[in-house]
């Protein structure tokens, strides 16, 4: 049931988004939320970027470099970053970082996050002018990118593969369940009670034996390229890096380096989204078994981050999202499975609740293809969403209740850019 909260202005929202942020800053970084997610993770940090640009830029430089400070030297940004003693699980003790060569003093996990961080980047200097702190970051993200393209192009097109559901950022979806169930059928014994009990209904015995084989292979390219049996391209994970792209190319100019890389790589994730994902609304791709794998989630609507998205792809997604198969249906913006679907759940996260960040990336689309109405719409939603329930980590598509833990940074620090 929805929680009763007292009425909140505009002024008192944006003070308790900076008292949370405030709150669950550990001196080194942003933690997603205190007790459940005690470390830093790659793309909520990204989000804390962009929800700091305005308020707190000198706190969000520290945000992106102390992620940074995790990145592998194969460029490889990875989704979580240990910079406390906490225990969490998985932890240090599973990813064994500290075995592989090419990774960081700082203890990490092994798998990486949509590559928001771009973006992210090109916001805070959108909102600072800040072209130093652009240079002092810029190789970074270069290098992240040169990552994906070279060790991630699985399906050699130009998109980058997920080789793990947390690679996504939306581990429950119901676009990995195909490829999760067509694993092998051995007994995985990676029984967890944390694991169990933070995603009571997740596969997550297999989640954890998908992250040991690859860190078994050393973390290996190789290994994901010929072995490695969960490998899916995603538009989500995949427009979330175009648009980072595009980002690169036009921070490119201050650091004296050429665009058009950044600007040709664009270009291709464009073209592969379209001939592979493309099939009357984008899909993700599991590269094992060469299929689309036919479900819609809110993951569909990413390549619409995309300025140059052509314009009937365009209108058939806006289509779809505004149509009582997503928003159409609901009361609040925007679920995280479309509601027709026989996995959608109110209740489980990625399969059916509305989530603050992904909200904002849609209207982030809405924005960059001028859709003022429906950049509007998803603004007053989420706002509409925090008003009541608070911070919460996702929310009930249909009532608006807070689900998940509380206090959750992206929540927090997104709103402080709807705010804006
Ligand atoms: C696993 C931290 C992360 C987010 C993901 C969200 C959830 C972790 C989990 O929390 O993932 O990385 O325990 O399920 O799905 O998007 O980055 O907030």
């Amino acid at each position: 049931m929805m929680e009763a909260r007292p009425a909140v202005d505009d002024a008192a929202l944006g003070r308790e988004a900076l008292a949370v942020l405030e709150a669950n800053w550990t001196g080194t970084g942003t933690v997603p939320a205190p007790g459940l997610y005690p470390h830093q993770w790659s793309w909520d940090s990204a989000f804390v970027v962009i929800g700091l640009a305005r308020h707190r830029p000198d706190r969000a430089r520290d945000e992106l470099l102390s992620l940074l400070r995790g990145q592998w030297a194969t460029g490889m940004v990875p989704h979580i970053v240990f910079h406390t003693r906490e225990a969490y699980f998985p932890g240090p003790a599973v990813w064994r970082s500290q075995e592989n060569d090419a990774a960081p003093k700082v203890l990490t996990s092994g798998l990486t996050a949509p590559p928001l961080h771009g973006l992210a980047l090109w916001w805070l200097y959108r909102h600072t002018g800040d072209a130093a702190f652009v240079r002092k970051a810029y190789p970074a993200l270069v290098a992240q990118h040169e990552y994906l393209a070279s060790a991630r192009d699985l399906g050699g097109a130009g998109l980058a593969a997920i080789v793990h559901p947390w690679e996504s950022g939306m581990d429950d979806s119901p676009a990995w369940d195909q490829a999760l169930a067509a694993l092998p059928a051995i007994r995985y014994g990676y029984r967890n009670v944390e694991l169990e009990e933070r995603r009571p209904d997740s596969d997550h015995e297999r989640y954890v034996w998908l992250a040991m084989r690859y860190r078994d292979a050393g973390y290996s390219p190789g290994y994901l390229r010929d072995e490695h049996p969960f490998a899916i391209e995603d538009p989500m994970f995949n427009g979330i890096w175009l648009a980072s792209c595009q980002a690169m190319a036009e921070l490119a100019p201050l650091v004296h380096a050429d665009p058009a890389p950044h600007a040709e790589q664009a270009e291709r994730i464009r073209q592969a989204m379209i001939e592979r994902l493309w099939d009357g609304c984008y899909y993700a791709r599991d590269l094992r078994s060469d299929q689309l794998i036919k479900v819609c989630t809110v993951g569909s609507f990413g390549p619409l981050l995309d300025p140059g998205l052509p314009g009937d792809q365009l209108n058939a997604a806006v289509e779809v999202l505004e149509s009582a198969r997503f928003m159409g249906a609901t009361g609040y913006p925007v679920p995280s499975c479309e509601i027709r679907a026989t996995q959608f759940d109110r209740t489980r996260y990625w399969r059916g609740p509305s989530w603050v960040n992904t909200n904002w990336l849609l209207r982030r689309a809405a924005i960059v293809h001028s859709l003022d109405r429906l950049g509007q719409q998803l603004t007053n939603g989420t706002l509409r969403l925090v008003r009541q329930a608070g911070f919460r980590e996702c929310f009930d598509p249909f009532d608006g209740s807070g689900r998940g833990c509380r206090d959750f940074s992206w929540s927090a620090a997104l709103t402080l850019d709807l705010l804006a």
